[in-house]
């Protein structure tokens, strides 16, 4: 045995491997599915021009954003109560790089861009697509995004009233020096789903037309933020309020006055996360905040839920993007990691996970941008009233699903890191940490669901002739292709059971109907998922991939509610059974 010269691991020795770290390229540039999305529904001019504005800001996110959001994570804000003198000052602590994100936001129209609609019904797919690249690079930014595009929705939705002008020009400003962000203050102590019953603050009318805010706000996210609309009881002369959701009305405030005070407002805490943490989110307590009614009284829930739209597309943006980020890093990875003998990506059973994960990831993305367009077609007013129902009924549908699964694919996707995919500074812990609140705030995942069975009382069960419509007129398009037919009947024959399913729900009662709300929500993600799919996979340009994905997609349990249905699982004695089997110790 020759002894070697120097030992192993001393000195010099103990550097010599080093893994290669996974790397961001530019997002837009490593998405072939943004590209021929963008390329199939856009014309060709607004193509030309949007693409080579999302090229320029895609190497802007690579080279410059995801760093500041970085920072932004490890650099979170914090609350500072007393000035040095003993001043109580309540002042919210952000770093740099949070407030460059508010620059970079202004100067690339990330809100302005769908007000001002240079393309028509394009517009509110080009503002996806970039916040799309934005979304996991953005430190979170994208919250107080979110939430001021969906206050700039309510306010137009208003007719931009007189005294809400300025604000609206700020809202959807590119002038840095003039952009303003807005929160959204909806939640109380006693709860966050349930408003109509939660809301204790009161508002009390003012001499001046004015009112003063009463209350405590549970959970507000970007409490640094310029405005906030938020909902109260009008006090009655007689000092009574109306309880319940017809008690409440939307009120819009300056969170500070010109020389930075704050307008009678406390901050208790900032909130102590598992993640979001580069987000200011807090417990603020309203001692005489002088705000606007906005709304009709009494029309609180209704006026606000414009806004709801918007953030909950919002919040499906940030869980596909994430998911979509989660998968270009884990594949960037196995080009670098090596195992027995060989790179990950030349393990077949490795690429079949990612290859799932790209599945999941595809037609999320493909419901997202289908949300964008429909928005787009009602914000020009060339939605049809298909496209008005297509729009109420996805809505809940695509944040729910898109939360759920951005969940389960940013998990898997850190397991494709082995062991570095659970440390701290990789960042990767980052995406997996904000990915779970995709899923609790706008709305939780059975709060959606009952959304969903509101959006087809309210419409008399239209909503639902839209979606039949629709999705059988798209697969349509898809039974030209021979190698699509066989995923084209499988929808059909679920869009079959779905609809014997739906004729018989009237007969199952309030309980029995609530029973099925998340299989019925989830089955309409997949259903409709697998019809864009097969849409995307007809177009004369489709790739192999893209008629892969398609097949792939529509092998999962596309109808949940026949499954669950036949097991029973809706009826009293499940509910019965369920109950024992939670509460049976
Ligand atoms: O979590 C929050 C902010 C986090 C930060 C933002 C991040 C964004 C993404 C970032 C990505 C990185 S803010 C808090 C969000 N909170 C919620 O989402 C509340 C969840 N709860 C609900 O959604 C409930 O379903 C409620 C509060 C809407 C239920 O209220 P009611 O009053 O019991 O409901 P009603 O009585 O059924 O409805 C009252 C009116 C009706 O209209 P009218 O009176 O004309 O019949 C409904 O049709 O409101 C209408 N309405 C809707 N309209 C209710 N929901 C909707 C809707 N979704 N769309 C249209
Ligand atoms: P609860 O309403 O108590 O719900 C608890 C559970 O019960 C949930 O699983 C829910 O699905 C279930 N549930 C409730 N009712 C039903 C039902 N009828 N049927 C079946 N299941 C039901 N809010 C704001 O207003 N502004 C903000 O800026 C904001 N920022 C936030 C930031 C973060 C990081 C987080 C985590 C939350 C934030 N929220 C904000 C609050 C958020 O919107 C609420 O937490 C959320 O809407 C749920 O309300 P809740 O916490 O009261 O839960």
């Amino acid at each position: 045995i020759q002894q070697s010269r120097t030992m192993p691991f001393t000195g010099r020795e103990k550097e010599v491997f080093c893994q290669e770290p996974p790397c961001i390229g530019n997002p837009y540039l490593e998405d072939a599915l943004l590209r021929d999305y963008l390329q199939s529904h856009l014309p060709t001019k607004v193509f030309a021009e949007v693409s080579s504005d999302l090229e320029r800001f895609g190497a802007r996110v690579k080279n410059e954003i995801d760093s500041l959001g970085r920072e932004c994570e490890l650099n979170p804000p914090r609350l500072q109560h007393f000035d040095a003198w003993g001043r109580r000052v309540d002042q919210i602590i952000t770093c740099t790089a949070w407030k460059r994100m508010k620059e970079f936001s202004a100067e690339e129209g990330l809100v302005a861009e769908a007000y001002e609609r240079r393309y028509s019904n394009w517009s509110r797919i080009y503002q996806i697509a970039k916040l799309f690249l934005f979304a996991p690079s953005s430190g979170l930014f994208s919250c107080p995004l979110a939430m001021t595009d969906g206050v700039a929705k309510v306010i137009e939705s208003l007719g931009v009233p007189k005294l809400l002008e300025d604000v609206y020009a700020r809202l959807t400003s590119r002038d840095p020096g003039q952009f303003w962000t807005s929160g959204q203050w909806m939640t109380e102590r006693r709860g966050g789903s349930d408003v109509g019953n939660g809301t204790e603050t009161v508002a009390q009318p003012l001499l001046d037309g004015t009112y003063s805010l009463h209350g405590l706000k549970w959970f507000t996210s970007a409490t640094d933020s310029d405005v906030a609309l938020t909902l109260a009881r009008i006090l009655a002369a007689d000092g009574q309020v109306e309880q319940g959701s017809k008690g409440l009305s939307l009120f819009y405030l300056k969170v500070r006055d010109a020389e930075g005070k704050l307008n009678k407002i406390e901050i208790h805490r900032l909130k102590d996360k598992l993640g979001t943490r580069q987000l200011p989110t807090a417990e603020l307590f309203l001692d005489g905040a002088k705000a606007l009614r906005i709304s009709a009284e009494g029309r609180g829930v209704a006026t606000i839920a414009h806004m709801l739209t918007i953030t909950r597309i919002h919040n499906a943006i940030g869980a596909v993007a994430f998911m979509r980020r989660m998968i270009h890093m884990a594949r960037d990875y196995v080009t670098k990691r090596e195992a027995f003998g060989k790179l990950l990506k030349d393990h077949p059973l490795h690429t079949q996970t990612l290859a799932r994960m790209e599945v999941q990831t595809r037609g999320v993305f493909l419901l997202l941008m289908e949300m964008g367009r429909l928005l787009g077609l009602e914000e020009t007013e060339k939605a049809t009233v298909q496209d008005q129902h297509m729009l109420r009924l996805l809505t809940p549908v695509v944040k729910l699903y898109t939360g759920k699964q951005a969940v389960a694919v940013i998990s898997e996707g850190l397991e494709c890191f082995g062991g570095q995919g659970f440390m701290e500074d990789t960042g990767l812990t980052t995406l997996a940490r904000d990915a779970q609140v995709f899923t609790i705030w706008e709305g939780t995942t059975n709060i959606l669901s009952l959304d969903v069975l509101r959006s087809i009382a309210k419409s008399g069960g239209k909503v639902l002739d839209a979606f039949f419509s629709t999705a059988q007129a798209k697969l349509e398009v898809a039974l030209g292709a021979p190698e699509l037919e066989p995923s084209v009947q499988t929808v059909q024959k679920a869009l079959h059971k779905l609809r014997l399913f739906t004729r018989e729900m009237g007969l199952k009662g309030e309980e029995g109907m609530q029973l099925s709300a998340r299989d019925f929500a989830y089955t309409l993600a997949r259903i409709y998922g697998g019809v864009l799919l097969l849409e995307h996979a007809a177009r004369p340009s489709a790739s192999a991939t893209d008629i892969f994905t398609a097949q792939r997609w529509c092998q999962q349990d596309l109808c949940l509610v026949d499954r669950e249905d036949k097991a029973g699982s809706y009826s009293p004695a499940a509910a019965s059974l369920d109950h024992a089997l939670v509460f049976g110790g």
